[in-house]
């Protein structure tokens, strides 16, 4: 009897206590919901890309499309670095350049010849529509302001700017009135699980589910058209680049006159960027490559954890990001603050074969044409060193391409064979020598790479980070400057 009276007592001192809890979560929730606190809205910085830019952009992009076509672009995805931890975003690229809005959740839908949204005749028309994620007091506490639909639209001029959640009904309302519907980049588009490796094809399931949706209209990728417009720059773009690249060269040069014998590479990294950060780059265009002795042998080594010695030479390939852009920059230096002859031998060939390339950056003429010079000057030069017996051996020391598109991303998309004014491509040979290649052991551990970004013009090619020492013996100069 009394046993079970204590148990009746037991549970209901439970369940009163598990309202109470309840009650109190619910009313702490109902507070926070009420919460006074507002943040203003974000701002955009003075010199970033004019509003009227994106605006041309956009009318170029609908210039490729017909009126019976519609066109989505979209923003990046979150990447989660390890269970609540997430890398800060940066919005995708075909984003940043069609209108410049960062946040994540949102979409552009470019309509040519625009659509309504009421069935009066003198309806207004909108072309350029922007999709963003409404502004939420509660995630704007966690993780920073947002420009919410109306601010947005204030701020970077488009038609009108709506709820991503109202995306599908947008897209059903004007797509079966459309023959063709484009999208551009997916963030991501195949994923692979971990055990059978099975791909997950996310570009594939998305293009399903349109043409399920849309029976009777073509759905296809016009990211190669977005591309190919980044691929020229207009006069924003190259005043941007231009402030990339500086800031970049500053971080090299600072480095240059701060190396020592027995530094660790990640001093070095931090100098450099310190150096980007310093001067407002909000990040790196790639992580930096920093490698002395041996790991200057390694194309992509990131980790820079090791400490540089008296006789090596330091590979820096850097670049910062400026308002989305990048530049790509590498030096070679001696720690010492001199070359060793062979150091300085092996130097000047590649100074050599990226002289001979950059002649080459000039519109009309193949892309390819500057790698090939470079080819054969350093196949040359290898043999007449014995260090190769072989002409075609010259691919065990530089096993890579030397070109590249820059821009919002560091390998902007080819879609050119011929250059054209106003691209910007790097030039960038190299030799890599590691210990134990079949070769005098004088050479090992050199490994040498000169990069620089060149803007393509009517006439003569510009090296637009020649600001910052290219010769050796103009390296050497700034580093007898060290403190
Ligand atoms: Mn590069």
């Amino acid at each position: 009897m009394r046993t079970t009276s204590n148990h009746r007592f037991a549970r209901q001192i439970i369940i009163v206590g598990i309202q109470a809890v309840v009650l109190c979560l619910w009313y702490a929730a109902t507070l926070l919901a009420q919460s006074p606190l507002r943040y203003p809205a974000p701002t955009r910085e003075a010199d970033d890309t004019p509003i009227a830019a994106y605006k041309q952009r956009r009318q170029a992009l609908m210039a490729t499309m017909s009126n019976r076509s519609i066109a989505v672009v979209f923003s990046a995805d979150t990447r989660n670095r390890q269970n609540d931890v997430e890398y800060e975003y940066r919005q995708s690229s075909d984003m940043l350049y069609l209108c410049g809005f960062p946040e994540k959740e949102s979409m552009l839908l470019l309509v040519p010849g625009g659509m309504t949204f009421e069935a009066s005749l003198n309806a207004k028309r909108y072309e350029h529509i922007l999709f963003v994620a409404p502004k939420n007091p509660q995630r704007e506490l966690w993780t920073g302001v947002q420009y919410g639909a109306e601010q947005a639209q204030k701020t970077f001029g488009l038609d009108t700017v709506l709820h991503i959640a109202s995306a599908q009904e947008v897209l059903k309302r004007i797509a079966p009135l459309r023959d063709t519907l484009y999208y551009g980049t997916i963030p991501t588009a195949t994923a692979k699980e971990p055990i059978f490796g099975a791909g997950v094809q996310f570009e594939q399931s998305m293009r399903n589910g349109l043409r399920e949706a849309f029976a009777d209209v073509v759905v296809k990728s016009n990211s190669v058209t977005i591309s190919r417009m980044r691929e020229i720059k207009d006069a924003e773009e190259l005043r941007l680049l231009r402030k990339a690249i500086d800031i970049s060269c500053a971080g090299h040069r600072a480095v240059m006159q701060s190396a020592q014998p027995n530094m660790f590479e990640y001093e070095a990294e931090s100098i450099m960027e310190g150096t980007f950060r310093k001067l407002g780059a909000e990040d790196v265009g790639y992580g930096s490559i920093i490698g002395a002795g041996v790991n200057s042998c390694i194309l992509h080594y990131t980790s820079n954890r090791n400490r540089m010695k008296k006789g090596d030479v330091l590979l820096m390939d850097c670049g910062a990001e400026y308002h989305g852009y990048t530049a790509d920059i590498t030096r070679t230096i001696p720690v010492s603050g001199v070359f060793s002859k062979e150091q300085r031998i092996i130097y000047d060939i590649v100074l050599e074969a990226q002289d001979s390339s950059i002649a080459m950056c000039r519109a009309g003429v193949n892309r390819n044409a500057g790698h090939t010079r470079a080819v054969n000057v350093i196949r040359r030069r290898l043999l007449e060193l014995g260090i190769i017996k072989n002409p075609e051996e010259y691919i065990w020391y530089f096993p890579h391409g030397s070109a590249h598109n820059i821009g919002f991303d560091v390998h902007d998309r080819h879609v050119r064979t011929v250059f054209e004014p106003n691209m910007v491509t790097t030039v960038e040979p190299g030799i890599y020598i590691p210990e134990g290649s079949p070769c005098d052991k004088r050479w090992w551990n050199i490994g040498i790479r000169l990069e620089d970004d060149v803007l393509v013009t009517n006439g003569e090619p510009i090296i637009l980070s020649a600001g910052l020492p290219r010769k050796a013996d103009d390296i050497e100069k700034l580093m007898k400057k060290r403190k």
